[in-house]
């Protein structure tokens, strides 16, 4: 982890927190509490997930959270707003900075939101701004009845072309469930069903016939590198605009380990994210683009968004300030390493993983060969201290729910300073785990694909194991609640 504050200054201030909180709420505090046990004893491989520095963290929880500030920096539709001002300045110059974008947007709230943010800037570039220039008006307050009801007509036929969500997709990119799907005429890309790969003649072909208005790259589940290079020809070809969701991987491009063809940002027109996966900031999104959108980005905020949270735009500026610093991409780096050293242990021990390994920071195990769906693989993995999720592999014959595979992601113990050699002995507890858990009977004859049975031995003497490993790596090593 970077260096931090002293064990004083760290330990007070959470330590006051913890007891002004309990005087109001002692459960809450006892809550707060308990997840940093959690956090501390746990070998915590949930991809998505990361630990925040005290700094982020801290920024959160202050007065900004008062503070309404619809609208966007000096044009606000609330009186009073200079220090929201200063910290959404400060988040978005730190993003342009550290990403390289020509425009930054740091209100989204989250994931989908920054998704949602990215959808209607497109539309209205191009189905809104088009119609209203057809009908010789300046927004669409002022548009007859009939051409508004063929500009909403417009907005319900757009195309979306985005990667199916068993090939690692995500469910914002056009998905039933999501108001993506609702939204848009979807159609998927899967990969190659050999490798597993990214089959780019596959999705040139897919575009060519269905012509999107929008290409959606970016994954949440594909343990391989998206060449955005390739992805930016295709959708030029079908004149689609190339929208990257990159939230798993925002920390590997802030911290130059995705260069090239593999960084989205100059490649794509827009790009979203998350701030608290790899990139280590507080929950929450972003949107970052090149100059043609950057108006109709900024409309986010009444349009999809409500108000900004402040509190977190500071968090933002603050992780993109660590971020921004030379030891982020020696972190960026070793999250990688790791994952591969991770890959090479289970591969070692005769586990099969999606595409045969990785080069970011996440491995997908398809669990069949242990003979277990993903969801009795996660259960048994938390019975032994590790936490992980489910998740489908292509073509996944136990469908979303139970899942064929389990997912891990090093950027959260890269963060605690765990290393190759421990990756190694962790793709060992794993494998020990998954070869020790067996599908219960079920009701009705054959097994569940829910329940499981493992040896209570082989959960403690793995969940012991892991309490030792993290003891070696402290969590907030200067933090102590006692
Ligand atoms: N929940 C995030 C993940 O785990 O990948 C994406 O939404």
């Amino acid at each position: 982890m970077a260096e931090q504050p002293s064990t004083s200054t760290v330990s007070t201030a959470f330590r006051s927190a913890l007891d002004v909180i309990r005087e109001v709420e002692p459960r809450v505090a006892d809550a707060i509490a308990a997840e940093v046990a959690d956090q501390r004893e746990m070998l915590k491989l949930i991809a998505s997930e990361n630990y925040a520095s005290p700094a982020t963290l801290l920024a959160m929880g202050n007065w900004l959270s008062d503070k309404y500030a619809e609208g966007t920096v000096g044009r606000r539709f609330y009186a009073g707003c200079r220090n929201v001002d200063t910290v959404e300045s400060l988040a978005a110059e730190h993003a342009r900075s550290v990403f390289g974008a020509a425009h930054a947007y740091v209100q989204p709230h989250s994931g989908i939101d920054a998704n949602l943010v990215a959808f209607w800037a497109v539309l209205s570039q191009r189905v809104e701004s088009p119609a209203l220039e057809k009908a010789g008006v300046r927004q669409v307050n002022e548009l007859s009845e009939q051409d508004w009801a063929q500009l909403r007509a417009d907005f319900g036929n757009q195309r979306m072309l985005g990667m199916s969500l068993d090939a690692g997709g995500h469910l914002t990119h056009g998905f039933r469930p999501n108001i993506s799907g609702k939204m848009f005429d979807q159609r998927s890309y899967g990969t190659d069903p050999v490798t597993g790969l990214l089959d780019y003649d596959a999705v040139r072909a897919a575009a060519r016939e269905f012509r999107p208005l929008i290409i959606v790259a970016g994954y949440s589940a594909y343990p391989r590198l998206v060449n955005f290079r390739l992805m930016r020809e295709i959708a030029d070809e079908v004149g689609a605009t190339l929208m990257v969701d990159m939230a798993h991987f925002a920390g590997l491009v802030a911290g130059k380990v995705l260069t090239g063809d593999f960084d989205p940002v100059p490649h794509a027109q827009i790009v979203t994210t998350t701030t608290h996966k790899s990139l280590r900031g507080p929950r929450g999104g972003m949107v970052l683009c090149d100059d043609s959108l950057a108006e109709h980005v900024d409309r986010g905020c009444p349009m999809v968004l409500g108000g900004p949270l402040p509190h977190v735009m500071a968090a933002k500026a603050v992780a993109l300030a660590e971020a921004a610093r030379p030891e982020f991409g020696t972190y960026a780096q070793a999250v990688v390493d790791n994952a591969k050293a991770l890959a090479e242990g289970l591969l070692t021990r005769g586990a099969k993983l999606v595409t045969g390994g990785t080069d970011n920071h996440l491995v997908l195990i398809d669990v069949s060969s242990y003979g277990l769906t993903g969801r009795q693989a996660e259960a048994a993995l938390l019975d032994a201290g590790i936490v992980t999720n489910r998740n489908a592999v292509p073509q996944d014959p136990n469908g979303a729910w139970y899942t064929t595979g389990i997912r891990i992601g090093t950027p959260a113990l890269t963060t605690r300073g765990l290393g190759p050699a421990e990756m190694d002995e962790i793709a060992g507890l794993i494998d020990t785990v998954l070869d020790g858990t067996s599908p219960a009977a079920a009701a009705k004859g054959g097994t569940s694909k829910a329940n499981y049975v493992l040896d209570a031995s082989i959960a403690d003497q793995v969940s012991r194991r892991a309490a030792d490993l993290l003891a070696g790596f402290p969590l907030y090593p200067t933090l102590d609640l006692q």
